[in-house]
This record gives C-alpha cells, sequence and structure tokens, in this order.
C-alpha cells in the first residue's frame, strides 16, 4: 500500500504524506515511497515540489515511526537509515522542494521541515524537536539543519524543551517562510511554486546546490567527530534510551535516569 499520493499540476510535483493510521510517521515504506516519487519527478525534470499532507489531516507527520527504532546499540540516525536517506533526497533534488504545513509536526518530521528549501503553513501547524523526549543523541547533520535555519539560542529551545512551536511564533522565529490562512495555504503554495517555474531552472539548480554545499561547510576534525561519535554511543547504549521507545510503546511517560 503506498503511503502517499502523488501527482503533477503544471509541472508542479505533488507528495501528499496519507498513512492517517499511523499519523504520516516516517516509517521505511512512506520514506521509500517519498524517494521514488523525487526519482520519478527528476527523471521528468519537474522543477518544483510541494511536499504537504491531506487537507484533513490533524498531524502533519508523527516523525520517525518509533516502532522501527533500532534497539540499543545501534545508532538510530546512521547514514543510511531512511530518515537521513530521505532528508539527502530532498537536499538533492533538482530544484526547490517546499513544505506545506497544515497541522503538526513532530521530531523526525520537523528535520524534514528544516531540510526543505520553503516551509509555508497555516495557523494549525505546530513544531516540536523530540529527541530530548526520545532520549536519542540526535546527530550532527540534523543539528546543522536547524543551525543554518535558526538563530542557536531558537534551535537550542527547540531540542531542549522538546515542546512545540506554534505557528505564529515559528513564522516569528523563521521555521517557516510564510504563515496563511487555512483555506489560501494550497493557492498560495501553488502561486509561489508557478512563479518559481518562471524562472531559469538551470540558475535555480545550481544556486540551490550551492547553497547545499555552503550549508554544509562546518570544520570538524576527525578527533571532534570521533569523539561527538563515542558520546552519542552512550546514549543510544542508554537505559534511557531504551526506556523512552518502551514508554511511548507501552502509551507512558518515560522515567528518564541519566545513564
Ligand atoms: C510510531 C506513532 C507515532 C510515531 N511512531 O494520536 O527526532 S527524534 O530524535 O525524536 C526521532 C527519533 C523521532 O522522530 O521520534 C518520533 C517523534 N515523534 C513524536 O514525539 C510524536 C509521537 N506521537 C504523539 O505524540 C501523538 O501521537 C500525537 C500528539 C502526534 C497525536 O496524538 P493523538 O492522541 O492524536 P495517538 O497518540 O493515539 O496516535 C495514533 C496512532 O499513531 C501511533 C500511535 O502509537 C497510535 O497507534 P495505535 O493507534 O496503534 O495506538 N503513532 C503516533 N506517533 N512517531 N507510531
Amino acid at each position: 500500500m503506498d503511503f502517499i499520493k502523488k501527482e503533477i499540476i503544471d509541472r508542479v510535483g505533488i507528495i501528499t504524506l496519507n498513512h492517517p493510521k499511523k499519523l504520516n510517521c516516517l516509517c521505511e515504506k512512506m520514506v521509500d515511497s517519498i524517494i521514488e516519487a523525487l526519482d520519478d519527478f527528476s527523471a521528468k525534470k519537474i522543477p518544483i515540489v510541494i511536499l504537504r499532507a491531506k487537507e484533513d489531516a490533524k498531524v502533519w507527520s508523527a516523525g520517525h515511526d518509533v516502532t522501527e527504532m533500532p534497539r540499543k546499540m545501534r545508532d538510530p540516525l546512521s547514514y543510511y537509515d531512511p530518515l537521513e536517506k530521505l532528508l539527502r533526497a530532498v537536499e538533492e533534488y533538482l530544484g526547490p522542494v517546499i513544505a506545506m504545513v497544515h497541522g503538526s509536526v513532530w521530531g523526525g518530521a520537523c528535520d524534514l521541515i528544516m531540510t526543505c528549501d520553503i516551509t509555508i503553513a497555516d495557523n494549525t501547524a505546530c513544531f516540536a524537536m523530540t529527541p530530548a523526549k526520545m532520549g536519542v543523541p540526535y546527530n550532527l547533520t540534523g543539528i546543522t539543519h536547524f543551525m543554518n535555519r535558526l538563530p542557536i539560542n531558537i534551535a537550542k529551545e527547540m531540542f531542549f524543551t522538546a515542546d512545540p512551536v506554534p505557528a505564529k511564533r515559528a513564522l516569528q522565529v523563521g521555521i517557516i517562510n510564510h504563515l496563511v490562512p487555512e483555506d489560501e495555504l494550497f493557492d498560495f503554495t501553488m502561486k509561489m511554486a508557478h512563479s518559481i517555474n518562471t524562472r531559469s531552472l538551470m540558475s535555480i539548480e545550481v544556486i540551490k546546490e550551492e547553497f547545499r554545499i555552503l550549508s554544509k561547510a562546518y570544520p570538524i576534525s576527525p578527533a571532534s567527530f570521533e569523539r561527538v561519535q563515542g558520546l552519542r554511543r552512550k546514549v543510544y547504549d542508554s537505559h534511557d534510551y531504551e526506556e523512552a521507545i518502551t514508554a511511548f510503546i507501552e502509551k507512558r511517560q518515560p522515567h528518564f535516569e541519566g545513564q
């Protein structure tokens, strides 16, 4: 069963997340469907893509599928994991990927929003970055996605509190480009997509790639990288990581012990 709906309207690719039973969480099947759709649009040289949920979705995406999170002794956000492959597919798409947000956005889906080129939302949107709730040692590239878009103090507040940021504040701090009334969201987004489509795709393609390369230009020594990986391993090997996943599945609050 496809967890997305894919369509092309006037050379705008539209991917609609459509797995309401699990609140559009980014399970492997959902991620594979989105990547497949992006590859198809790319083969057809579609200059711009909109990533959205259905009009009636209360939750745009509940983030990483917690039931698919690796248990102990394995990095939950390693290079070839579904979420990381999805983020790279969005970054490497030939043209702009616009996130059109109606509903709440959680965890890995928040990182997906930060990785999209432009975000347009309505008043029902909110954005929660949840590793601290899930006992997850987020990864370096994920953190750069937030640092590239937000003042570092705002990014830290999102990670440390794990609280949802409501739409109005999301506009103030720069999580979203535009906040529009619910009933204008699709038309506003399509209008921007059509306007971008009147520009030079060749120029936009190069400019997007320049932004991607420069946004990843963080100098970090091999020793620092290995130290961070060691610190992260202590967390994903910990009781707290295991407890957070178990608590989620058992539908109860986790009891963190700091070990
Ligand atoms: C699997 C789910 C999920 C889900 N996975 O409806 O960024 S990191 O590091 O944290 C990263 C690891 C990450 O992304 O972790 C996941 C972060 N996501 C969240 O923290 C959101 C978790 N979900 C919720 O807090 C609630 O589901 C919200 C507030 C989104 C909606 O609440 P509501 O009461 O409307 P339910 O909680 O009843 O969810 C409906 C069904 O979807 C499942 C959930 O287990 C339930 O399944 P059952 O019907 O089988 O009970 N579900 C929700 N989120 N991320 N499954």
